[in-house]
């Protein structure tokens, strides 16, 4: 399976401020993660207009997804939000993200090393309704077998594959599951949205 996503409500709250979302058109993969801020149902509410805005904007250019839902949540608590674009033809990855939300990407290559460093790219500051000075969005290769993993920060900010031998790789439901069960805050909610090209 190419997508493994989870999501885990802070104290099994019925609402959950963190979603994300992937979507495949032709030779191009969109994934997001947004984080509501603080968690619990406005949270919740946050994080899904966001989304929502995001679905119907897929194929605008990234700095004007970001600005046009900036505008559209501007009534909600706002939130953080990554989004990463995958170009299958021309072999990239290009990401902006706006807040807290994070994102790494692991090698082929480097899974058959014992110690698998991800690359971590880094988001701007600033809040999704409320406001950001700066976005300048990052553009890295992106080849078939890689693997790309979003997640908000319910989940510890750096991770440590070492531990996650090669046949984990091969089912990325059950290593979003593992990577929340064992790199999980327990504080916040979390999410964890993983997309390999195979
Ligand atoms: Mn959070």
């Amino acid at each position: 399976m190419a997508i493994g996503s989870v999501k885990q409500s802070f104290g099994d709250n019925k609402h959950c401020g963190d979603q994300f979302g992937h979507w495949q058109k032709g030779y191009q993969v969109t994934l997001c993660i947004v984080d509501g801020l603080g968690h619990g149902k406005h949270a919740e509410i946050a994080a899904r207009a966001a989304m929502t805005y995001v679905a119907s904007h897929l194929t605008n250019p990234l700095l004007e997804i970001f600005s046009g839902c900036n505008k559209e949540i501007r009534d909600t608590r706002g939130g953080a939000m990554g989004i990463a674009i995958i170009d299958k033809k021309a072999c990239t990855l290009t990401y902006a993200g706006i807040g807290n939300t994070r994102i790494l990407i692991l090698r082929r290559a480097d899974f058959k090393e014992t110690s698998q460093k991800p690359r971590y790219l880094r988001s701007d500051y600033g809040i999704v309704g409320a406001g950001y000075k700066h976005l300048v969005p990052e553009t890295v290769p992106f080849v078939p077998g890689d693997l790309v993993m979003m997640y908000t920060d319910g989940v510890k900010e750096l991770i440590d594959f070492t531990a996650y031998g090669p046949p984990l790789y091969k089912d990325m439901q059950e290593l979003a599951e593992k990577i929340i069960k064992d790199w999980g805050r327990d504080t916040d909610d979390a999410a964890v949205l993983i997309y390999t090209w195979d």
